[in-house]
């Protein structure tokens, strides 16, 4: 990863706060980081399937599963909340469907839609923090890069409609590309 690094020779955390909330760029796999609620970036079906969503149904267990089959599956740009089970880093898993790229002028509205759909769940459930993958950017095929201006823009609308709420909203960065996409992102949206 080529990062700047700072006088002291460490590389600068990416945070700021808005509002009442902290938002954070942090290294590392949703999957075990410490938050209230976790997001998963799953598909319509909520059944199950590769990259993040496969490695949250295996962490959590079978349980997740039965769960997860009597929501109906969820619409893109939806969310909806079940317990984590055999997870014992968070409270909820939060599955979100985030949409195929397609280059079409819906992919941001979708993509914002689930990280505000999700923030919507967290806040219901009495959350203080969440953490997200970085939504579509895997098997779905997003530019990381525009997926990080979507998430975080998105984050800032849905702060503007919520003043008062005390969360940490963390944005998980599974690859060294995602930390340098959100990296220009906090940049680009002016929060460093
Ligand atoms: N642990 C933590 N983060 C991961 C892992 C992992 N094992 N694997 C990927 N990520 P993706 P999508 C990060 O592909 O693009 C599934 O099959 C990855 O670096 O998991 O939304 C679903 O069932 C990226 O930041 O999801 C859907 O069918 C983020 O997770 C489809 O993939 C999202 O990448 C959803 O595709």
């Amino acid at each position: 990863m080529n990062q700047e690094k700072n006088e002291q020779g460490c590389v600068p955390e990416l945070e700021c706060n808005v509002r009442k909330a902290h938002i954070k760029a942090v290294n590392g796999g949703v999957v075990f980081m410490p938050a209230d609620a976790i997001v998963n970036a799953a598909n319509t079906t909520l059944i199950g399937g590769g990259g993040v969503d496969g490695a949250i149904h295996q962490a959590a267990g079978p349980e997740l599963l039965e769960a997860c089959r009597k929501l109906n599956g969820c619409k893109t740009g939806e969310a909806k909340i079940t317990g984590a089970y055999k997870l014992t880093n968070a409270k909820y898993i939060i599955h979100t469907v985030g949409p195929v790229y397609s280059g079409a002028s819906t992919d941001p509205v979708l993509l914002g839609s689930c990280y505000q759909n999700s923030l919507d769940l967290a806040l219901e459930h009495d959350c203080e923090s969440i953490a997200f993958p970085s939504i579509s950017t895997g098997v779905y095929g997003y530019p990381l890069e525009e997926a990080a201006v979507v998430a975080l823009s998105s984050t800032l609308e849905w702060l503007e409609h919520h003043p008062d709420v005390e969360l940490t909203i963390s944005y998980c960065c599974y690859k060294p590309a995602e930390r340098e996409a959100y990296e220009k992102a906090f940049k680009q949206c002016k929060m460093i």
